[in-house]
């Protein structure tokens, strides 16, 4: 894309989300990148559109996790051919979305994705979605989170990181409990919050199982232990309270983790080399451009179909019981304890 269509896309994007109803940044419109347009494959996400799907449900375990500390884990959820699929796609990508986006390592995608019309309508980076759709452990766990079918993504994300070269130590010594945020906006182009999706799926493209490779950070319990109603101000006037020890999500290829929209959480400092990638044994044969140790993730956002997003009530609902649109966890619990009594 040159720099005058570029433009166009973005100001296209803008235009896009205005008429959703949705705040979006001059930022992340930048942090969008484009890519060629092709259909999913997604004969299972159709099936699971029309069916019951009772195969693969949230786990009890699972449940109470997500519950109580605001995120759970899925191992093994996707072939490894739909990982590896969506790394070679990311390698292709990679040198022209280096010189499109403003961020080396974080990218956009997927702005307002409408999974309603996925069967006749190609889309952008269709590899990278397909890696979910195609999963039915996620996709099962996915309707017991939400509460209904998924309907949309409010945007996904390429999360790579790329190990931090010459730094120095005092950067790795940010404080543990004060350095986070909560998905949404709150700057001076106004709030976006509670950020309008119901659940995050980050999904590891390598084994990120070292504690020192950019990992996923998350304050376990912190969705729920306090009403974050005054987040918005409290980021703007840097008065966020101390949440304690941060959890570094660790996670093998193809392992991701379900994390709630109140969750707040940071990204890490990759400080692996490519010589720890390497003999930790991730596979770089064939790939090109990204250099090796990069914590490769992609991270999803799903909207539910039975949730109006635009709804002067959400915000409230959801940051006056942070499972509002939890009910099915919540009953899924409670069937379980009931079980054990
Ligand atoms: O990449 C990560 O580990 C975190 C990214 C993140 O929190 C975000 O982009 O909102
Ligand atoms: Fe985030």
């Amino acid at each position: 894309m040159n720099g005058k269509k570029l433009k166009e896309a973005y100001a296209g994007l803008s235009k896009y989300a205005e008429e959703q109803g949705v705040l979006y940044t001059e930022k992340e419109i930048k942090m969008h990148v484009f890519g060629p347009k092709d259909l999913c494959d997604s004969e299972l996400y159709f099936r699971f559109k029309q069916e019951d799907y009772t195969d693969c449900k949230l786990l009890p375990d699972e449940a109470l996790s997500f519950q109580q500390r605001g995120f759970c884990f899925l191992h093994d959820a996707i072939d490894p051919s739909r990982v590896r699929a969506a790394r070679e796609y990311i390698d292709s990508q990679y040198k022209s979305w280096l010189a499109m986006s403003k961020r080396q390592d974080d990218w956009r995608i997927h702005l307002l994705l409408n999974l309603e019309t996925l069967a006749e309508v190609p889309i952008e980076h269709a590899p990278l979605l397909n890696m979910v759709l195609n999963s039915p452990k996620i996709l099962g766990r996915l309707e017991d989170i939400i509460g209904s079918k998924p309907m949309s993504c409010f945007y996904n994300q390429v999360a790579y990181r790329t190990p931090l070269v010459n730094y120095s130590p005092s950067i790795l010594n940010y404080t543990p409990g004060a350095e986070y945020h909560i998905d949404g906006q709150a700057n001076d182009y106004g709030t976006r919050f509670p950020d309008p999706w119901t659940v995050l799926i980050a999904v590891a493209l390598v084994d990120i199982d070292s504690l020192d490779m950019g990992n996923f950070t998350v304050f376990p319990g912190t969705h729920a232990s306090r009403n974050w109603s005054s987040y918005p101000e409290e980021k703007r006037l840097k008065t966020l309270p101390s949440l304690g020890e941060p959890f570094k999500v660790q996670l093998k290829a193809g392992d991701c983790v379900f994390v709630h929209v109140l969750l707040p959480h940071r990204g890490g400092k990759n400080i692996t080399t490519s010589e720890d990638a390497i003999e930790s044994g991730i596979d770089y044969e064939g790939l090109l451009n990204i250099p090796k140790g990069t914590r490769e993730m992609v991270i999803f956002r799903f909207r539910g179909s039975h949730i109006d997003y635009n709804h002067p009530n959400r915000s409230p609902s959801v940051l006056n019981d942070p499972f509002f649109e939890h009910r099915r966890v919540v009953s899924l619990v409670q069937e379980s304890n009931e079980a054990l009594k």
